[in-house]
């Protein structure tokens, strides 16, 4: 029975943004990993056949200008910057399944075939480009989107070009793009809207190669040029899981979710999609667009110099705060200023206090009530109502959330539920119980004991060291990697007479003075 409902997993192709290595990482490349690793690690959860991808942007210019400017030659300096977002992954935990960098061989391969479709299609020709182009957004932009003369989102003066350049017929796509924009490819609304009123002000063909340029993938039937790097950067979501035969690509594609931030949507709600038209290839079903993480309402970005390194916060308090942090503060959707203020808040009151000292109560009072055995459950009265309804409607509760991508109503909904088993405690008085009631104070700490391994069911996609770290404590002898959806949604499933192993509290709590 177990293998035939295997065999007919649903698949799930996410992937995020492929960052440019032209710098380190800072908060806001993490944040979108962490939200896509969290979606990811969810629909393993249900039982789905995830593919997570994610990578580095290799062959744009702005890495040959930053190479330059560290006097470092481009190969090291994308190599060496690489290497921090592979490591970076590592440090925050996630379960991608490939990284792919744009500069590998089974990538260019693809860059370049995709490129002679477009080609042998009739979607490209030879022309002339003389327009503006930002080095920071790698693209020409209009006159009438410079503010002051220079590019509003990197604040940076653009370059004018007059060049020889190939071009691909984006104007042709104007109306299948619309179709597809108004079926609903791009979350949320405010970003569909946004993109919608553009394409409807027309479509104007794009200049899809640079000339004369040392560094990037070439253009197969013209070496004198490169292929414009956001077509390269787009095709990494099929060149890594092997367009056209590979065994990945059948499985995988197509994408049934590319998360980027607000930036970038123009590329890949109308230009990817155009691209997949041309070369005949399936569209993706879903583009979510997040928004930005911000110091002082200013987004945090490398060329603006405000960029925070989140590699500290990791050493310092380990992963999962800042997981928690980021995904819990900032509306999924929307931007979210970021402050180590407002980071400590939400360790020592959600972290610490709130699930930290639900933890820490309940398996002491296993400790001293019933020497470290979980006691049996039993009589649910009217006061256990409130808190077990709750509990029991929780996967109802995240599976809507989640596949909404509501990702901080999701943490919301699982701290209700954490504050209302803290709230049970007082309300329940165990310690008065123990004075009097033994068989009550039974079922009150049975029935702690399994909200509990409900929280660390339901954390696991999130902060998924914590949901081991609580398991080893609560129910040392099994293994989370077997717990699935079904265990979130039956009660009582922890077993009387479990012995606890009783740890050091989840998350010690930040002193002001540090
Ligand atoms: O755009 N807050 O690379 P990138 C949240 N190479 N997200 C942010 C952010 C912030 N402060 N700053 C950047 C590129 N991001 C291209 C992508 S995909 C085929 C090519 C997000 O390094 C940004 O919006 O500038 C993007 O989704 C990702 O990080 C990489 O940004």
């Amino acid at each position: 029975m177990k293998k035939e409902s295997k065999s007919r997993r649903s698949k799930f192709y996410i992937t995020t943004a492929i960052d440019y290595a032209n710098a380190s990482p800072h908060m806001g490349h993490a944040y979108e990993k962490i939200c896509a690793d969290a979606i990811a690690r969810w629909h393993r959860f249900k039982g789905e056949d995830v593919f997570f991808l994610t990578g580095t942007d290799e062959n744009a210019q702005k890495n040959v200008q930053a190479a330059g400017e560290a006097g470092v030659e481009v190969e090291k300096f994308v190599d060496d910057n690489s290497r921090k977002f592979i490591n970076l992954c590592g440090a925050l935990n996630l379960s991608h399944d490939d990284f792919i960098r744009t500069t590998e061989s089974r990538h260019k391969e693809v860059s370049q075939a995709i490129f002679a479709k477009l080609y042998e299609k009739g979607d490209i020709y030879k022309g002339f480009y003389e327009g503006h182009y930002c080095e920071g957004c790698e693209a020409f932009i209009t006159e009438k989107e410079l503010i002051k003369g220079e590019c509003p989102e990197h604040n940076l003066k653009p370059k004018l070009i007059k060049e020889e350049s190939y071009f691909f017929k984006l104007a042709k796509y104007q109306k299948d793009i619309l179709k597809l924009l108004e079926e609903g490819l791009v979350e949320p609304e405010t970003r569909k809207n946004e993109i919608v009123n553009r394409v409807r002000d027309g479509l104007k063909d794009l200049s899809v190669s640079r000339k004369n340029l040392d560094w990037g993938i070439a253009v197969p039937f013209d070496s004198d040029h490169k292929i414009y790097v956001w077509i390269d950067a787009l095709i990494n979501y099929i060149s890594a899981l092997g367009w056209p035969d590979g065994e990945k690509f059948k499985k995988y594609w197509p994408t049934d979710l590319h998360l980027i931030g607000k930036g970038i949507n123009w590329f890949h709600s109308v230009i990817w999609p155009a691209i997949l038209m041309s070369a005949g290839i399936e569209l993706p079903k879903k583009i979510f667009v997040h928004g930005y993480l911000t110091i002082e309402g200013r987004k945090i970005s490398k060329s603006l110099g405000n960029a925070v390194d989140p590699t500290p916060f990791i050493e310092e308090y380990g992963v999962d705060p800042i997981r928690y942090f980021l995904m819990r503060d900032v509306s999924f959707g929307q931007d979210g200023d970021f402050s180590r203020e407002a980071f400590i808040q939400r360790y020592n009151g959600d972290l610490a206090n709130d699930l930290g000292n639900l933890l820490n109560r309940t398996l002491t009072m296993i400790e001293k009530y019933f020497k470290g055995l979980i006691p049996p459950g039993g009589e649910e009265l009217g006061a256990d109502e409130d808190l077990l309804n709750f509990a029991r409607g929780l996967h109802k509760k995240l599976d809507t959330s989640m596949a909404g991508l509501d990702i901080n109503r999701s943490l919301e909904t699982i701290w209700e539920l954490i504050n209302k088993a803290n709230k049970y405690i007082e309300d329940s008085k165990p310690w008065e119980l123990f004075k009097g009631d033994k068989r009550r104070l039974e079922v009150v700490i049975y029935n702690l004991a399994e909200v509990l391994r409900l929280v660390l069911l339901s954390i696991r996609s999130f902060i998924p060291k914590t949901a081991e770290n609580m398991l080893k404590q609560l129910d040392p002898s099994s293994a989370i990697e077997q717990a699935g959806f079904d265990d979130l949604a039956a009660w009582g499933k922890l077993k009387a007479g479990t012995k606890i192993s009783k740890g050091s509290p989840l998350f010690p709590r930040i002193q002001k003075e540090q």
